[in-house]
Order: C-alpha cells, then sequence, then structure tokens
C-alpha cells in the first residue's frame, strides 16, 4: 500500500482524488491528519503554488505527500482567472461568487473558449515531480446543474453538450483535468515500486 498526505483543504479535491486512485493506494487529507493549516499560494503559476503547498507539509510531517493546484483558463480574458480561479470575486462586492464574475466578464463574447489545467506537485523520499492534467471546453452562458464545485456549472468539456455541474463524478472523472494527472501520477509511483 502506497501512503500519501493529499495537501489540500478542499475536499471535493479529496473525493475526485481518492475516486480516480486504483487499489493500493490510500491518501490522507490533512484534516484526516490533524493538520488545520491554511497554506499559502503566493505565487503568479500553479506549478509554483502546487510546489509550495507540497513543501510546507513535507516539512511539517517529513512524510509522502502531494498536492494539486488548479485553475480555469479563458482564451476571451487571457488565461483569467488562471491561478486566482479560488479567488476571482473577492473584494468585489458587485458579484456573489466567482462563476458570477466570470459570466459577466464574458457576456456577449463570442469566444467561449476554456480549459481547466491541474498541476500535481509530489514528494516522495524527500523528491519533488510534477504531473499536469488539461481539460479544454467551453462557457456556458448560464448556470446549469448542483453537482461538482467551483465552475463546474458553467464549464462544458470538449465532447460534451452537459456541464460538469450535469454530471455525475464518474461522468466528469471521463473528461477531468484532475482525473488526466493522477494517472500520470499513479504510473510514475507503480514504475517506482515496481508494480
Ligand atoms: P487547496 O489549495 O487547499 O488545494 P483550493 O480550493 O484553494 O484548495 P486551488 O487553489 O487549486 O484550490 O483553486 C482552484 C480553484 O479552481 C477552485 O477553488 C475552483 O474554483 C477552481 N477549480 C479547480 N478545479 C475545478 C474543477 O474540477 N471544477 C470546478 N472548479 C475547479
Amino acid at each position: 500500500m502506497i501512503e500519501l498526505i493529499f495537501a489540500t483543504n478542499n475536499e471535493h479535491k479529496v473525493l475526485e482524488i481518492r475516486q480516480a486512485l486504483p487499489e493500493g493506494f490510500s491518501i490522507i487529507s490533512l484534516r484526516e491528519a490533524g493538520i488545520l493549516k491554511d497554506i499559502p499560494e503566493p505565487h503568479p503559476t500553479l506549478e509554483a503554488n502546487a510546489t509550495e503547498k507540497s513543501t510546507v507539509i513535507y516539512q511539517l510531517t517529513g512524510k509522502n505527500c502531494f498536492s494539486e493546484d488548479s485553475g480555469l483558463e479563458t482564451e476571451a480574458l487571457n488565461g483569467a482567472p488562471g491561478v486566482r480561479s479560488a479567488r476571482f470575486a473577492d473584494d468585489e462586492p458587485a458579484y456573489t461568487s466567482n462563476t458570477d464574475k466570470l459570466l459577466a466578464l464574458l457576456r456577449n463574447q463570442g469566444n467561449r473558449k476554456a480549459r481547466f489545467k491541474t498541476v500535481i506537485s509530489l514528494i516522495i523520499n524527500g523528491k519533488e515531480q510534477r504531473f499536469e492534467g488539461l481539460c479544454t471546453g467551453k462557457i456556458a452562458e448560464a448556470p446549469l446543474g448542483t453537482g461538482g464545485f467551483g465552475y463546474d456549472p458553467v464549464f462544458i468539456p470538449d465532447g460534451s453538450d452537459r456541464t460538469f455541474g450535469q454530471m455525475t463524478l464518474e461522468e466528469k472523472q471521463e473528461f477531468s483535468h484532475r482525473k488526466k494527472a493522477v494517472k500520470k501520477l499513479v504510473v510514475y509511483l507503480k514504475e517506482l515500486v515496481g508494480s
């Protein structure tokens, strides 16, 4: 059994990654490990923030761990919200949520192309390795569905006519940026332990 601490405070991410991992892998969330820490994300890239989060938890625990930083990038907004996805509408009373702000900025915008990106930073035996997953698609005109989290109700992946918010977790996994990054993580770990 390969046991890893998952350096996140986002329970949706824990659920999705647990569901995406094959047998033989076990992950412990920060909450389960009793670590109540808001990990800083001060950097301008997903890569650097992912490294920051895994490094903080590795330094704290000395245990094998991984983090992931993810974001939604839109073409018409030059990559925004991107690295600021979780905090996009913070300090902007005009918007009730991140999706609300995104839809307002894209109103009457013909180009609705977007992609989700996940960067996983694994620290195993003291060494870091990163894995990336992408999911291309477009932003819906209005939120649809209540599944998932974050921008799921407004994101329609290529190959579907439904938003992630309208899908079950199993359906989302067929397209998911997070699942793609996890698959690469699993291949790497399996090679490492020789199974
Ligand atoms: P941790 O840093 O504790 O892992 P977080 O929620 O702050 O949790 P991020 O900094 O990686 O996570 O921010 C990612 C944000 O991007 C997240 O809060 C959502 O708004 C959005 N996001 C990422 N993946 C998503 C997905 O699969 N579906 C919908 N929104 C997603």
